[in-house]
């Protein structure tokens, strides 16, 4: 069965669908298990407006009473944020969740999936996963999407729970070349600075634009990750997320939790520790994250098409 058949075009979809212009694919792990209900729904709303405001249109993936849909209603995004039994979907589970007829938030893995069967080129997102620090065999499906999907993920950096210098080795093995927006360096998620290298530093969307596009008509199957740092002003130092990291981190240990259940416990835990400064971090770095992935939405489809010509 081809993969249309469980994609269900709602009105939603169809105006995903017959949209001409650029597209940003928005992933909702991060509004089923990654920020707390109600103000994800709100939140999900300024992440879809602050890509139309760039000049592009958001295509929200999720799977809902088991169909794989690209584009949600207002309706559909609070019904999802809302159910306690919204499931967290990697690649592993999106057969489960079809069968189950149940809903749930894409990861980075899932939604780049679904975004590159549907012809989208770019996704948003927070930070993608990686290699966790206690626990070296739990690496995310993440990575392993991102090796195998030639699409421009545009991410604050992989978030600071995670071993950062295991999960940039694992991209360089794969083959997926990190872009540091304006930047030289790494960033870790809620901090500007991690002390590590990206592979190259850009300093315009045209210029991710023109290197995305070249590195997809190479024919090269690794996605194309986009580093761009959280704006200063919400940013919290790395010294002082270090620590309340190591505590998180600690504590997941003691009470055994592993699996789908560590990144959404070790997010909460950080942010219950920082007075939600670090939740704070995470909104700013999201919205910002989905203005870029507009702007190199855009400027892709404009240099495909100087290149056509
Ligand atoms: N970024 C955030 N919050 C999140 C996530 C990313 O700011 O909740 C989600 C993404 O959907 C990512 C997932 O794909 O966490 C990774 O989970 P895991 O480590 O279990 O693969
Ligand atoms: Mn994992």
């Amino acid at each position: 069965m081809p993969l249309s058949d469980f994609v269900v075009f709602s009105p939603e979809d169809s105006r995903v669908r017959n949209q001409s212009g650029p597209l940003v694919a928005l992933e909702t792990t991060v509004v089923t298990h990654g920020l707390p209900y109600p103000e994800t729904i709100q939140f999900a709303l300024d992440m879809e407006s602050a890509v139309r405001h760039a000049g592009a249109t958001p295509a929200t993936i999720a799977l809902m009473d088991g169909k794989i849909r690209v584009g949600l209603s207002e309706a559909e995004l609070a019904r999802l944020a809302g159910d306690e039994a919204s499931m967290k979907v990697s690649h592993r589970d999106l057969a489960t969740a079809l069968i189950k007829r149940a809903s749930g938030g894409t990861t980075v893995a899932a939604t780049t999936f679904i975004a590159n069967k549907v012809g989208i080129k770019v996704c948003a997102t927070g930070g993608i996963g990686g290699v966790h620090k206690e626990s070296p065999f739990d690496v995310s499906t993440d990575l392993h999407a991102l090796a195998d999907t030639g699409i421009v993920v545009v991410c604050a950096g992989a978030k600071a729970i995670l071993d950062l210098p295991s999960t940039l080795e694992y991209l360089e093995t794969m083959g997926v070349p990190v872009i540091g927006f304006k930047t030289d360096e790494f960033p870790a998620f809620y901090s500007r600075e991690s002390g590590l290298k990206v592979s190259l530093r850009l300093d315009t969307p045209q210029a991710i634009a023109e290197f995305a596009n070249t590195h997809i008509s190479l024919g090269l199957r690794s996605a194309v990750v986009v580093a761009n740092p959280i704006p200063e002003t919400d940013a919290v130092p790395r010294a002082e997320i270090e620590p309340v990291i190591a505590k998180a981190s600690k504590e997941a240990l003691d009470k055994h939790i592993h699996g789908q259940a560590l990144t959404p416990f070790l997010l909460e835990r950080v942010s219950e520790l920082t007075g939600h400064k670090s939740m704070r971090a995470n909104l700013a770095l999201l919205l910002n994250n989905a203005r870029l992935a507009a702007q190199i939405a855009s400027a892709m489809a404009t240099h495909k098409n100087r290149r056509e010509i």
